[in-house]
């Protein structure tokens, strides 16, 4: 380590907005520096004003934080759909960015997703410590989409046994467990409270049938070409979020799911701002992602950490876990952060309290008595900081 003081990871918080079941005062508390949000009440694709920005800032600001990440700067269907008026919505796009550079805000995280943002089958799965943690079966969104959103070709990506364990999964559940599938499932963006109707979402997957994976890498690249010359200009570091789960659902073509994908996307528009949200919980979600290779490999175009864990599961489920259990080596991933510093700061680079933040937190304790966003509790974001924090401490002093 170089003679500069200790350069510790920048420990964040997301926060939803002022409707956020835990205030900012009360974030004081929890052992982050940093808030992450974006203006949820502002509708997909259009443009946040300088004014409507600074104001949000100054409410961060005057709680004693910084606004450190934009998450999400969400994508408009157009854009991901390449449709006529995708220009529109890109330069609309433009102009956030603009605004948000000259409130001195400078990460922006997104993701490709089409339709939805994270999807799993259950948001109340109820561990063996009397937690609970979301869940992603795929005999549940077999069942969803085979059975109750019938959407249309279903049939085609799934095998006989396939078809028959969604069909026994289904048998098994009554009308309202139905129900909460289904909204759990079609539920919208993060920091919203929109669900699709069954008729809504089978219009938003129809855009999708002639679009293939390649398609949407097209479109994502196309994406990239008109806005990393902006982020450039304005000095913001834009981070792709990965794809979770990271792998097609619903028929619908998903590329941000790999390492392969992760370098395609910062080859693609070559540039420092260019980068990557670097999310375990998502990319863990798949057996063969070497968390700990990304991050050697492509450590140097991560702006933003998401670190999570994932337990998988005999029958394909996966479960969150806490967030030093599960499936994936948290100590490994971290060591390989902490070494991705340690090169950013020999090599001179400015970006190296790289900030990070808990993700997806188990339900705990008292965290039944708030109603958050699933998977944005208090108690279980909070003991996954402070693992995370204490994780790196170790591994850093071990180090120097
Ligand atoms: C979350 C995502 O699933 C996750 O890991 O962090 O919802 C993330 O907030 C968005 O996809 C970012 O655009
Ligand atoms: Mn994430």
């Amino acid at each position: 380590m170089s003679n500069r003081e200790e350069v510790s990871l920048f420990p964040t918080w997301r926060w939803f907005g002022p409707d956020d079941a835990v205030t900012l005062p009360e974030i004081r508390q929890v052992g982050a520096e940093g808030i992450v949000t974006a203006l949820h009440h502002i509708p997909c694709g259009e443009v946040w004003s300088f004014e409507e920005i600074s104001r949000r800032k100054e409410v961060i600001d005057n709680a004693g934080f910084r606004w450190s990440v934009v998450e999400s700067v969400n994508i408009h269907e157009s854009i991901k759909t390449g449709a006529a008026d995708r220009d529109a919505y890109i330069d609309k796009y433009q102009q956030t960015l603009i605004h948000l550079s000259k409130c001195n805000i400078k990460t922006v995280c997104y993701n490709f997703m089409p339709v939805l943002d994270w999807t799993r089958t259950q948001l109340k799965f109820r561990l063996e410590d009397g937690s609970y943690a979301l869940r992603y079966d795929p005999a549940a969104l077999a069942a969803f989409e085979l059975y109750i959103l019938k959407r249309k070709k279903a049939e085609e990506i799934y095998t006989e046994e396939q078809q028959r364990n969604a069909h026994a999964y289904l048998q098994k559940l009554s009308e309202s467990e139905k129900d909460t599938l289904q909204q759990t499932i079609m539920a919208g963006l993060p920091g919203t409270d929109e669900v699709f109707t069954p008729e809504e979402f089978t219009v938003h997957l129809e855009r999708y049938k002639d679009i293939d994976e390649q398609g949407l890498r097209e479109n994502l690249t196309y994406f990239l070409s008109k806005i990393i010359p902006v982020a450039e200009e304005y000095d913001i570091n834009m981070c792709i979020h990965p794809d979770d789960p990271p792998f097609p659902i619903l028929g619908l073509p998903r590329v941000v799911r790999t390492e392969e994908d992760l370098k395609y996307i910062v080859d693609s528009v070559p540039s420092m701002r260019n980068g990557i949200t670097f999310c375990t919980g998502s990319l863990g979600a798949r057996k063969d992602n070497d968390l700990p290779g990304i991050v050697q490999r492509l450590g140097d175009k991560i702006h933003f950490l998401h670190l999570r864990n994932v337990q998988h599961n005999l029958d394909g489920s996966f479960h969150e876990a806490d967030h030093l259990t599960g499936s994936t080596d948290m100590f490994a991933v971290m060591k390989a952060v902490i070494e991705e510093q340690q090169k950013r700061i020999q090599s001179g680079r400015e970006d190296v309290a790289i900030p990070i933040r808990p993700d997806h937190g188990h339900q705990y304790l008292f965290d039944a008595d708030r109603k958050f966003y699933p998977g944005y509790s208090a108690v279980g974001r909070m003991r996954g900081l402070a693992e995370l924090r204490g994780l790196e401490l170790g591994i850093r002093r071990m180090m120097s």
